[in-house]
């Protein structure tokens, strides 16, 4: 008897549609669709296209065929806004518009309550942001992207817990909304729908349940984390490099908080204890401005570049939007105007894989346990060269795998709620192991570079 799934995955530079058939203890895993999620800018706005974005998921569940049910699950923060009959206010609201540009820095202290690192887009920042609007005065309901897809398909309204753990407003200590965060912000409380957690039926497309995954992409990816014990750190490396640990309780002390560590909740009560790390966003924008040549080119003539000579703090937030990337590495890096791809492009590598490093070694420290190996989930397994980097600055085994991370996360939960697999995070983890391809990297060399290039970097 063999079950079938489908999982939308949206990231921020493209989307997926995923079916995963589970038959006779076994999974395969095969991509039905693809398609690129460009932002568009309209009168100086960078926003979502959310109707293109539902146009290709459609696409891809025609292409998906008959399903025991679908999981969507997005990048996080993002929302849209609903009137009272139901119709979607404006175009969502792409997180690296500048509209968020130093709201946080005037906003309390929200740590103790929501636990979440400072990012300027947080979905409080950027309700803060919108709180003159009439569109935001005119709104009946807010939903996350995967909630507002979720709701074009069936009809039904909620808020997935694992999403709401990134908006700012949810008390991690009880995993509902903090009705007294909204109340002290002055932000209105009667936007936010109900919770619902991984596994819930959300409603039925076209006789086909709609279930409540992750559908914070990063808890899908984590879910699928192929760890066979539980001393284990995770990259999940795409657009953004998501560093850290699984936990079973929050860290919110001040340590914690200086560092700007997130405890972003996860499938079955689990804390997401990690940073973001600018990720290739910076890599991707150097390609685009290249004119998308080869990538596999692109990374031979950078594993050919001398080691570290270049490093940035990929942290700066002045990496945050797009455009002139190279200008901004240039000049971070103090290269000249001529400085060619393959510096550049070992300059981010470099840098990635020393923030990656550093947010490990933090994540350790603040958290007082100590990873034995490291997982390198998404689609930054694929890239040899950033895995290797990743062992050598982390000093730590890199797991390189499964790079499809995110969608299969999305199915298991989905496989649970059918009781197709076995019910804990480790049975499926177990699941990821026995039918995914993982790499190992070992760690090269010894640590002294690394050590001399986080000093340069952060002085
Ligand atoms: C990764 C991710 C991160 C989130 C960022 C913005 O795709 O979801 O977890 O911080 O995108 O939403």
């Amino acid at each position: 008897m063999s079950h079938r799934f489908a999982a939308v995955d949206l990231g921020a530079s493209g989307g997926r549609v995923v079916v995963g058939t589970f038959r006779d203890g076994g999974l395969d895993l095969d991509v039905v669709h693809r398609f690129p999620n460009e932002p568009v800018r309209v009168g100086g706005t960078l926003h979502w296209d959310i109707l293109g974005l539902y146009r290709e998921m459609l696409a891809g569940l025609r292409a998906a065929g008959p399903v025991d049910s679908i999981g969507i699950d997005s990048w996080a923060v993002d929302y849209g806004l609903l009137d009272a009959d139901g119709a979607l206010l404006g175009n969502p609201v792409h997180y690296r518009d500048s509209r968020t540009d130093g709201i946080a820095a005037g906003v309390p202290d929200l740590y103790p309550v929501n636990g979440l690192q400072k990012l300027p887009f947080n979905t409080v920042y950027q309700l803060l942001a919108a709180a003159g609007t009439r569109q935001y005065q005119a709104a009946a309901t807010l939903l996350l992207i995967p909630d507002l897809l979720a709701y074009w398909l069936t009809g039904e309204v909620g808020a997935e817990y694992t999403n709401a753990s990134t908006t700012g407003l949810l008390d991690v200590r009880t995993g509902n909304w903090s009705w007294s965060s909204m109340a002290d912000l002055g932000l209105r409380a009667d936007l936010f729908p109900a919770i619902r957690r991984p596994g819930d039926v959300i409603g039925h497309f076209a006789g086909t349940p709609v279930v409540a995954v992750g559908s914070h992409d990063t808890a899908s990816a984590v879910v699928a984390v192929p760890a066979d014990h539980h001393r284990f750190g995770y990259v999940s490396s795409g657009t953004w490099s998501l560093v850290g640990l699984e936990l079973a309780h929050p860290v919110l002390g001040d340590a914690s908080r200086a560092a700007n560590f997130t405890n972003e909740g996860g499938v079955d009560g689990t804390i997401r204890y990690l940073r973001n790390v600018m990720g290739l966003w910076p890599l991707q924008e150097c390609l685009r401005e290249w004119g998308s040549p080869d990538i596999a080119e692109v990374l031979g003539e950078a594993a050919r570049e001398p080691a570290l000579r270049h490093v940035v703090d990929l942290d700066d937030p002045v990496f945050l939007p797009p455009g002139d990337m190279t200008g901004r590495l240039r000049t971070a890096a103090g290269l000249p105007a001529g400085a060619a791809r393959p510096v550049l492009t070992r300059c981010v590598l470099d840098s990635l894989a020393l923030a990656h490093r550093r947010a490990v070694h933090q994540a350790r420290e603040l958290a007082g346990t100590s990873p034995e190996v490291l997982h390198l989930v998404g689609g930054g397994a694929r890239n040899a060269l950033l895995c290797q980097l990743t062992a050598d600055a982390t000093g730590l085994p890199v797991l390189a795998g499964p790079v499809e991370a995110t969608a299969l996360g999305n199915l298991l939960v989905q496989a649970r709620a059918a009781g197709v697999v076995a019910g804990s995070l480790d049975a499926m983890r177990a699941l990821v192991r026995q039918t995914q391809q993982i790499v190992r990297y070992e760690p090269r060399g010894d640590d002294g570079p690394w050590r001399a290039a986080a000093e340069r970097v952060r002085g």
